[in-house]
């Protein structure tokens, strides 16, 4: 669906409120995307030269665009493949924390966008995730689950929005995500661990089924998929030749707990207050928008002190207790 003036109109806050998503066309110019795609195409050219150095690299396939390289070198060898994945996934290195990453994160389209979701105090966490999913490769394919499973109890009863963005248009073809729409008014789902790559799952026969069916969530580039933290919402394979290629960021209001002002890493009471208040404690929240104190916005080089001043859990150690699948 397309927005007017940069907004979802009341009754677009409306449906998403009723369906637990709102699929927006039109948040970016896909011009807007371009330096956090190009920084993208960097990191890999960086990395595979890496590679390429230490001899584990024969053919760097450089002539490839950002749809093709990282399949070709998964396909190649899958090992330099998943070592150029693990490099995309590093929270404290040059691809997290690069310039184009806090400028779309900050972006004042998205901003606005999002505003009319969780009002003009918007502050944004750490947890955004750059998603490749190769064809074939089966790691980017995520289990049910709610964004909640992951969050701290306590958040449950607030608005946490998840933004979806695609680089590439999202298709069925090439993996688009699933949400099970009118399912998140009904508190959090029975979550287990173990599913694939770590991620958390929703068994089917836990789903709510007396609600719509699950609908494919496309979405073209310059799109943004929102979603409540409380929607199901899973991906399924890229059976297309090309990656498909997003990044997923998650909103709220600045009322809701957050760990705006606390700095674990410098001391223990602010780790403290951190894992009794903030909705994902691994990770910082940073203002992006502030009528109120506009002072308190971030700047980039706030942006990467935040990001290193806090240290991320792991699978192992998550905020919230789940039992493994059987
Ligand atoms: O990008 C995907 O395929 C899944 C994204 C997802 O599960 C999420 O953003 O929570």
């Amino acid at each position: 669906m397309q927005i007017e003036s940069g907004r979802l109109s009341e009754e677009q806050i409306a449906l998403f409120q009723q369906e637990g998503y709102f699929i927006a066309d039109n948040v970016f110019d896909p011009v807007d995307l371009e330096p956090f795609r190009q920084h993208l195409e960097r990191e890999i050219a960086v990395k595979i030269d890496e590679l390429v150095k230490d001899g584990k690299v024969e053919n760097s396939h450089a002539e490839e665009a950002l749809e093709q390289r990282l399949t070709r070198i998964y396909h190649d060898n899958k090992e330099n493949g998943r070592e150029v994945l693990a490099h995309l996934a590093e929270t404290k290195g040059s691809v997290q924390q690069g310039r184009s990453v806090f400028d779309l994160i900050a972006h004042p389209k998205l901003s606005k966008a999002i505003s009319s979701l969780v009002g003009p105090e918007i502050v944004v966490s750490a947890i955004y995730r750059i998603r490749p999913k190769i064809p074939g490769s089966g790691k980017g394919n995520v289990p049910w689950h709610q964004d909640s499973g992951y969050f701290v109890e306590h958040c449950d009863k607030h608005l946490i929005v998840t933004c979806w963005i695609p680089l590439v248009d999202a298709t069925v073809e090439n993996g688009c995500m699933e949400i099970l729409p009118r399912s998140h008014k009904r508190g959090i789902l029975k979550h287990y661990t173990g599913g694939n790559s770590g991620f958390l799952v929703v068994r089917d026969e836990d789903l709510p089924s007396d609600v719509p069916e699950k609908i494919a969530a496309e979405c073209p580039v310059g799109g943004v998929v929102f979603m409540t933290n409380m929607t199901p919402h899973c991906s399924t394979p890229n059976s297309s030749d090309t990656i498909r290629w997003s990044v997923d960021l998650r909103f709220q209001s600045a009322d809701i707990p957050n760990n705006i002002g606390l700095w674990p890493d410098r001391n223990e009471e602010d780790a403290k207050a951190n894992e009794q208040i903030a909705c994902y404690p691994p990770e910082a929240d940073f203002v992006v928008c502030s009528e109120k104190d506009p002072n308190s916005v971030a700047t980039y080089e706030s942006f990467k002190a935040r990001r290193s001043a806090f240290e991320p859990w792991g699978v192992e150690n998550r905020p919230r207790v789940w039992a493994p699948l059987a």
